[in-house]
């Protein structure tokens, strides 16, 4: 996996956080967290920068120091000095950080002041009235920081899935790199690509006489064993995920890694086809009597059940069993089915890249169109395009689409749906684009009953195309607003409106449920990655794994199509 923007921006705002817990001297804290920044924002890949050996001192903000940590972060994936940072300090200070309404400077002031570093004696202290006390605290923040550390709020948060994929590609090169191992996976909720995962589930088979479990404590990122067997070990990594790795006997492994990938219902519903056809099947293998029948691959498990083999991303006991039992089990959209991206910003507002740039990296991703969607002037913050400048934007579009072969860029606006309903621009405006992506970015707070009859008075207008992140969530960040979802589906298949699947991975909005509901009335989604960089364009892939757990083949996606067909699908 090659380090992306986002992965540096990521490690340089865990140094700054770490460095201003530890009170260390401000301009260090700053140049990182504007590193981060720049990293963040930025148009051009680091990664590439360094394969083209480009001098990275010249993006200013960028000094030697940082220049080199960078290419280390690039080559190894981590920066040592992190790593040694995280060890310095106690390991709940990463639980602290996860508690609302804390940021790195509160969290500096309960551990200089109060030795603070883990959120069972910031409770002790806050019921004390001793956090009140310090600077900048009060009663207020310190009833609610109480009622945090009440609701356990640190400890809920699930990690996001493409932050566990980083910690599961290094543990498992780690654990490849043991003479002893023959095969190593991740398994559990990563494996099924669910959007967070609870801790990560490693299956390895190895060699007689392996000491496989003595390797995996021994990981540098351990910072806690929590148990340790022959067969079993769990541990806590310094980012706080639990690891869970079990070892297979080789005959079983197909079992062990069904067992294993879950989710628990499916499992157990698989193991009552056995039990009918008088098989016993569990994470050792499936047995008639005392005799394995099968189980060295998944597909053997299944194949003793009558069944095909079902993806990953389906086994949640959703329907998939009995689809697959009747032969209907959907053939799941690939990345390679993605023609184009509807949803792209560039630095006419808030992206960072420019209109070329932007249509570069879709064309060198393979895609034959990108539609330019820029904010709309409601998003003053984002320093949203009202008319005249839309119309600019759409002519510089049609001049660089002249110069284009075999590709093409779409004009499109990614337009707030207002409070009363009604689009932030002109239909005499909206009229001249190829489609309208149309979003909420306000009042995120009517109730259930104003918010639908918000969207669907939108849904109205015949300019309207496609809703994008049709609940406005973000994990662990912000909860979805209340909305009717599925009243906004039945409404787009009456229209003919289509529903966004956002590939961000914070946001992977629709979730997959509901991507699935869409898919039984008919509704097409289109998958986006509503990117700010050039960077971003790779995070459709996050996009194409929800789809897959929401059933989603190609037919069931706009943006699989050529734009001819296209064309034809968006017209109201
Ligand atoms: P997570 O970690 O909360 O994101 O979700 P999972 O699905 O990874 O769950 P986890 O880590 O508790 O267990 C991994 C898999 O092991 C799970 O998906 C299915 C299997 N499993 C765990 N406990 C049981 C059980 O009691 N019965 C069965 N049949 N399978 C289980
Ligand atoms: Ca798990
Ligand atoms: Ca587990």
């Amino acid at each position: 996996m090659p380090v992306h923007n986002r992965d540096i921006a990521d490690i340089f705002n865990k140094m700054a956080d770490l460095l201003e817990i530890k009170a260390a001297n401000p301009f260090r804290v700053r140049a990182y967290r504007d590193a981060a920044r720049i990293f963040g924002g930025m148009a051009k890949s680091a990664s590439d920068m360094i394969a083209e050996g480009a001098d990275l001192t010249e993006i200013p903000g960028i000094g030697d120091d940082l220049a080199e940590k960078i290419r280390e972060i690039v080559e190894t994936g981590s920066l040592a000095q992190l790593t040694a940072l995280e060890k310095e300090l106690p390991s709940g200070i990463h639980d602290l950080m996860r508690i609302p309404g804390l940021g790195a400077r509160r969290v500096q002031a309960l551990y200089e002041q109060l030795g603070i570093g883990d959120p069972a004696s910031l409770e002790e202290a806050a019921r004390a009235g001793r956090v009140r006390q310090l600077d900048g605290f009060g009663a207020r923040l310190e009833a609610n920081i109480l009622e945090e550390v009440e609701k356990k709020r640190w400890s809920k948060a699930r990690t996001p899935w493409h932050v566990a994929e980083a910690v599961a590609r290094d543990l498992l090169a780690y654990l490849q790199a043991d003479d002893s191992v023959k095969q190593a996976a991740a398994a559990g909720s990563f494996r099924r690509r669910k959007e967070t995962v609870g801790d990560l589930d490693i299956l390895v088979t190895c060699r007689r006489g392996s000491d496989i479990m003595d390797h995996f404590i021994s990981y540098g990122d351990v910072e806690k064993v929590i148990s340790r067997g022959k067969t079993r070990s769990s541990v806590r990594l310094r980012s706080g995920l639990q690891v869970d790795l079990r070892k297979l006997p080789q005959v079983g492994y197909g079992a062990g890694l069904h067992y294993f990938t879950g989710a628990k219902a499916h499992n157990i519903a698989v193991r009552r086809l056995g039990q009918k056809k008088g098989l016993k099947i569990n994470e050792y293998g499936v047995f008639k009597g005392d005799k394995r029948v099968a189980g060295r691959s998944e597909a053997s498990v299944y194949a003793e059940v009558g069944l095909p083999c079902i993806a990953p991303e389906l086994r949640e006991d959703r329907g998939e069993i009995e689809a697959a039992q009747r032969g209907e089990l959907p053939e799941l959209i690939r990345i390679e089915d993605i023609r184009g991206d509807l949803h792209v910003h560039t630095d006419a507002t808030d992206g960072s890249s420019t209109l070329a740039e932007m249509a570069d990296g879709a064309r060198a991703r393979g895609w034959e169109y990108l539609a330019i969607t820029d904010h709309s002037q409601h998003l003053a913050m984002a320093r949203g395009l009202d008319a005249r400048r839309l119309l600019a934007s759409v002519e510089a579009i049609d001049r660089l689409n002249e110069t284009l072969k075999d590709f093409r860029i779409l004009k499109s606006i990614e337009v707030d749906i207002l409070k009363d309903g009604s689009l932030d621009l002109p239909d005499e405006v909206l009229k001249v684009l190829d489609l309208t992506v149309c979003a909420v970015h306000s009042a995120f707070g009517l109730s259930r009953d104003l918010q639908t009859e918000r969207i669907l008075r939108a849904m109205d207008n015949p300019f309207f195309g496609i809703l994008a992140h049709p609940t406005g969530r973000l994990i662990n960040e912000r909860e979805p607003y209340d909305v009717d979802l599925e009243r906004l589906i039945e409404a787009a298949a009456e229209r003919g409106c289509f529903m966004e699947l956002n590939a961000h991975p914070k946001r992977l909005d629709l979730t997959a449920p509901y991507c699935q509901a869409a898919r039984e009335k008919g509704v097409k989604i289109a998958i986006s990655t509503d990117a700010h960089s050039v960077d971003h364009l790779d995070d459709m892939r996050f996009g194409i794994h929800q789809a897959r757990r929401g059933w989603l083949a190609p037919g069931d996606v706009l943006n699989t199509r050529g734009w001819g067909e296209l064309k034809k699908l968006l017209k109201r």
